[in-house]
């Protein structure tokens, strides 16, 4: 064999090394069950808080309200899921009971329910009027039960933790098709004879999973996905899906609150965020309030501080007394989803080339984040924790807002990133410096005109991405 023998056999060796498939990369810390990573890709569900306090104007009613207040003229599900579906949300979670301790459907465990009103003649149901609206609009149903219970005689006895596990299983059962999401509030004020209860989660949880094995359990600590610590639709700008949850329960025994809004780096529960946050300044519709329903850039801005940062947005829109959806707020969640299509109906990195300082191999390869699908990624090599990967957008292209999504089933690894682009002597010139990246991130920056756009991330393990794009939004009125 001769020298150049040798050299074109070894160099045949290399390219067939480099062609082969590499091995997925190792998993990163605590990862989302499979119903958590479809959970997430909802980005958008709709809230529906209804009740006896739409009829009475309260937020918190004192369970005292005689059952015939309930009685909406034209109740009309189809109405919420076909513009909660039109404004592009893929679930609606009801307050099936909110502290009150009405029920919207005829729970056996009570009298305070629907089966007592005049609505229908005591025959209606909300829950299964919904959930087959939802059904019938591909939208997936959840609840929001109520632990605490200003109604029931047992609450604060220790009997009420099974009257509230067969409440659960009248929900759970199966009677209304399958449950994506169960609410449970951490609310624990005084019932009718004065006391608290002392609740018993484990038990709440295990007959949830039970009946309900792929639902989504919300509470302050999970255990599927947790609150954002405020009410005005902010997600941390740093947001961990991790979350430390020994010695914390719901409620008054929560996380602070900061430490609910960013999560914890190095926690050892994926308990990723939900942003809930209503589209007026109460969670019951009220007639004095139909003059103050969010607009759209306010609306806009909750989605950039709740989708936009790894979060999931749980958007209340309270049904009015008639049992519809009030057409300012519905006109307004449409014109919502129009402002959404239009900031992001164009993909300005569409038809780039991506490449990376460091690629695991030909199936990770950086073009992975901009073409293939949810599962295609890039992932740098092995050992490898901080590494680039550059966009040549085939021209120049105008755009402030930068979309990046982390590959979130081997865990979520990026600790900071930085975002810069090519100005015209060639150099690179920083446009933006952040932490987490998440599910999905967008990043607003000021106006930016290039040609080339350079991400560099800092991560735990090698960085895996499988989404980037580039908007230009010329609606949205606040600052980056
Ligand atoms: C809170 C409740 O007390 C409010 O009434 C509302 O339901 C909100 C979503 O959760 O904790």
């Amino acid at each position: 064999m001769n020298v150049r023998t040798i050299i074109l056999s070894l160099a045949a060796v290399a390219v067939a090394a480099a062609c082969q498939n590499a091995p997925s990369p190792e998993p990163y810390g605590p990862i989302p069950s499979p119903q958590q990573v479809e959970w997430q890709k909802m980005e958008m569900n709709m809230f529906s808080h209804f009740g006896p306090n739409t009829f009475t104007g309260r937020e918190w009613g004192l369970g005292t309200e005689a059952e015939d207040i309930f009685n909406p003229t034209d109740l009309d599900c189809g109405q919420w899921a076909s513009v909660a579906k039109a404004a592009g949300f893929k679930g609606i979670i009801i307050t099936g009971k909110h502290h009150d301790g009405f029920c919207l459907w005829p729970n056996p465990m009570s009298t305070h329910t629907v089966a007592s009103s005049p609505w229908k003649d005591g025959k209606g149901d909300v829950l299964k009027e919904l959930s087959e609206a939802c059904a019938a609009e591909g939208l997936k149903f959840g609840v929001y039960i109520s632990p605490w219970d200003r109604n029931d005689p047992h609450y604060g006895t220790p009997e009420y933790n099974d009257v509230y596990v067969k409440t659960l299983e009248s929900v759970h059962d199966g009677r209304y098709g399958e449950v994506f999401e169960q609410w449970f509030d951490g609310a624990n004020g005084e019932g009718p004879n004065g006391k608290k209860q002392v609740y018993d989660w484990p038990l709440f949880h295990e007959t949830v999973l039970k009946y309900s094995p792929n639902a989504i359990m919300f509470s302050d600590v999970g255990p599927g996905c947790r609150w954002v610590g405020n009410e005005r639709g902010v997600a941390g700008r740093t947001n961990w899906s991790l979350l430390d949850i020994e010695g914390f329960t719901p409620g008054a025994g929560a996380p602070p609150t900061d430490t609910l809004n960013c999560g914890n780096v190095h926690g050892n529960s994926w308990i990723p965020a939900e942003t809930d946050v209503s589209i007026r300044p109460g969670w019951f519709w009220k007639e004095s309030e139909n003059d103050k329903v969010k607009s759209v850039n306010d609306l806009l801005g909750i989605y950039y501080t709740s989708v936009g940062r790894n979060s999931l947005l749980l958007l209340n829109v309270p049904p009015d007394t008639t049992g519809r959806l009030h057409p300012v707020d519905s006109a307004r969640l449409l014109e919502f989803k129009d402002a959404l299509g239009e900031i992001f109906k164009d993909n300005l990195a569409d038809g780039a080339k991506a490449t990376a300082s460091s690629t695991r191999g030909r199936n990770f390869k950086a073009q992975n984040i901009l073409e293939g699908g949810y599962d295609a990624f890039w992932a740098a090599k092995d050992g490898v924790c901080e590494s680039s990967v550059t966009i040549d957008l085939n021209g120049k292209k105008t755009f402030n807002r930068v979309m990046l999504q982390e590959y979130i089933p081997l865990g979520q690894r990026v600790k900071s990133f930085s975002i810069e682009a090519m100005a015209e002597d060639g150099s690179w010139k920083n446009i933006a410096e952040e932490t987490t990246i998440g599910y999905k991130r967008i990043v607003l920056t000021e106006k930016v005109t290039t040609d080339k756009v350079r991400v560099t991330v800092k991560a735990y393990a090698p960085p895996v991405l499988n989404g980037f794009g580039l908007f230009m939004d010329t609606i949205y009125t606040g600052r980056p």
